[in-house]
């Protein structure tokens, strides 16, 4: 049976959820509690980030290399094209999007003002245990923000950065919503700039969309992103083809 060790709220894990989806195959997650989940990754896969998927005796860390090994054990409903450009093409572009989900990330926890609706989504999959989940709180929060860099200088750069990723997905579509990153039909290029975007769009059905809270100046700038063709695409690649267990 496949395992898949990740954060219900994090879009890495996200990306791999679908790929798994895409491609038909059943798994259950464990879901593990931030910052104590290093003792169990380091000791799964030697890195200190989720996710991480066991899939029978074999264990692979890391969204790209989870791709990668899911492709090549795994050929039905391929998302790396067989003509060699184009899957460079794809695999450079699956590179270029998971290192500006780390500027979305950013980005978005620099946006925070009011934590409870996110901590609620973060946390809500763990048992209480005497009160000691929400206790962790503050210490998360406090710990997010310094692990992801939460500063207003990088929140601005990161800022910048996402928007130039949002670019980069209007210049591929040329302008149209429908249209794929690459070539006529769904890759891995598509997931990753998807579900590495999805946090500011929230499409229905993913864990962001319940998360409210944010001031004027920072929803006026997301409707603003929402009515862009990459907003759009975003939107349009979770309504079409973002299959999920069980529908
Ligand atoms: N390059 C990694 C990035 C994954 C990543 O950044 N995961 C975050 C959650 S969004 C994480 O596990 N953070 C916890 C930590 O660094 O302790 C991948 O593609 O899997």
């Amino acid at each position: 049976m496949r395992t898949l060790y990740q954060f219900p709220i994090s879009h890495y894990c996200e990306k791999t959820r679908w790929h798994l989806d895409h491609k038909g195959l059943d798994f259950n997650v464990d879901n593990l509690f931030p910052g104590l989940h290093r003792l169990k990754s380091k000791r799964l896969a030697n890195i200190v980030t989720l996710p991480i998927l066991r899939d029978g005796d074999t264990v692979i860390g890391d969204s790209t290399q989870i791709a990668l090994y899911l492709e090549a054990q795994y050929p039905d409903s391929p998302l790396l094209p067989q003509d060699p450009a184009r899957r460079a093409e794809v695999l450079e572009l699956e590179e270029q999007f998971d290192r500006l989900g780390v500027h979305v990330r950013r980005w978005l926890y620099g946006q925070i003002k009011q934590w409870d609706s996110v901590m609620h989504a973060m946390l809500k999959v763990y048992r209480p245990l005497f009160g000691l989940r929400d206790l962790m709180k503050p210490l998360l929060i406090g710990g997010l923000q310094q692990l992801y860099g939460v500063t207003p200088q990088r929140v601005a750069k990161s800022q910048s950065e996402l928007l130039d990723g949002l670019a980069l997905i209007e210049s591929r579509i040329q302008g149209d919503p429908s249209r794929y990153l690459v070539g006529e039909r769904l890759t891995l290029a598509d997931i990753s700039a998807a579900a590495l975007f999805a946090p500011l769009f929230t499409p229905p059905g993913t864990p962001w969309h319940e998360i409210s809270g944010h001031d004027a100046a920072t929803q006026s700038f997301l409707d603003d992103l929402h009515a862009h063709p990459a907003g759009q695409w975003v939107l349009q690649r979770y309504a079409q083809d973002r299959q999920r267990r069980g529908e």
